[in-house]
């Protein structure tokens, strides 16, 4: 449920900002979050704050991110400590280390879960602050890519806390249903490096300019196209997959989509919101309730999704945002996409699930 916000109706019956930022000038992001929180009726500053330590993490994870072919050249001693002295770490746990430190920055987060960390962890408060949000993400999904050069990301997920304030944040804090998010996004760390977030009013993007190391606004109001024409799947598990799942895989390839398979859930995600198509990840034998994280992977990236007109759904026909999770860490399946894709896909298993094995 996104925050409450003071609505502008615009001429097909939607709602716009009350106080769009026009023109072809640069607008950062600093300055587009701190614009944009004018449009909420009881802004307090407190979400800005904390899209603004993620918009910092970003940047130092995206710097190391893109050395990161260099760190053999630039030296690691045998001890596995580098000339300043710090550990070299894997990349995914320097960034969720950062993303860590960074949001301890403004004191509006009271707890963070990652995937990096088994249980959730406590921020400690700032002064006297009450902190009323807590913060799950995936510092670095895809990970595996680094290795080959192949884009990577960040994906996150804000909810306002459940728990009182004046005390630790709870586990119920985080099993919270995703249309509780109160924003999402995701870092894409590719030919250029994007930001893209919502808070429940609409996407926009972000691209890092490297020259003044600063987000600059680059993808307004980002929709997804109605229909697409590429599917994306790890065709390679198709022996594996649900009949109903292989027959729509099937219809796909009837219709001379193409396939188109990163295998970095940001990056493919990216494309389908810009280009239309679907992605799935349904049950396979060895993850036969799905490989993808329901509570920083799938309710993020189905929270912007769904604000750029799309669909998300579990392959039972739930939407992925009305899940209850019970588990930090639970997996789930996902189909998200083009919303005429994901009905079709729909279709599918409604009909060749209800036949007799
Ligand atoms: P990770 O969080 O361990 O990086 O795994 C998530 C990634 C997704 O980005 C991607 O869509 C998927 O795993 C690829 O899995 P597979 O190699 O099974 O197709
Ligand atoms: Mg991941």
């Amino acid at each position: 449920m996104a925050a409450s916000a003071k609505k502008t109706p615009s001429q097909n019956g939607t709602t716009a900002p009350a106080s769009p930022i026009s023109g072809n000038r640069i607008v950062t992001l600093d300055e587009f979050i701190i614009r944009s929180e004018k449009d909420f009726d009881y802004a307090t500053g407190e979400l800005t704050g904390l899209l603004r330590d993620i918009g910092v993490a970003a940047k130092i994870v995206n710097r190391e991110v893109n050395k990161a072919g260099l760190v053999n050249i630039i030296g690691v001693a045998d001890s596995g400590e580098n000339q300043s002295g710090d550990m070299q770490q894997k990349l995914d746990v320097y960034a969720n280390e950062k993303l860590i430190e960074c949001l301890k920055n403004s004191g509006e987060c009271c707890a963070v879960a990652s995937e990096e960390n088994d249980d959730y962890i406590q921020i400690p408060p700032v002064g006297s602050k009450k902190s009323h949000y807590i913060v799950m993400f995936d510092p670095l999904d895809g990970s595996s890519n680094i290795d080959v050069n192949v884009s990577v990301g960040t994906i996150f997920a804000i909810y306002r806390r459940k728990s009182d304030p004046s005390g630790p944040a709870t586990k119920e804090d985080f099993l919270q249903a995703g249309v509780k998010q109160v924003a999402a996004g995701y870092v894409l760390y590719g030919t250029s490096t994007l930001l893209v977030y919502t808070t429940g009013r609409g996407v926009n993007g972000f691209t890092l300019d490297p020259s003044i190391g600063e987000f600059c606004l680059s993808h307004r109001n980002m929709r997804i196209p109605e229909n697409g024409s590429t599917y994306s799947v790890n065709q390679g598990y198709y022996s594996k997959f649900d009949l109903e799942m292989r027959r729509y895989i099937d219809n796909c390839s009837d219709q001379n989509y193409g396939l188109r398979y990163i295998g970095s859930m940001v990056s493919d995600i990216h494309r389908i919101l810009i280009q239309g198509g679907i992605f799935l990840y349904p049950s396979t034998r060895k993850y036969p309730k799905g490989k993808l994280r329901l509570l920083y992977e799938c309710n993020p990236l189905s929270m912007i999704v769904e604000q750029a007109g799309g669909k998300a759904m579990n392959t039972q026909l739930k939407r992925i945002l009305d899940v209850v999770p019970t588990e930090l860490h639970q997996r789930c399946t996902i189909a998200i996409g083009s919303p005429a894709m994901v009905d079709e896909l729909k279709a599918f298993i409604e009909r060749y699930s209800a036949l007799p094995l």
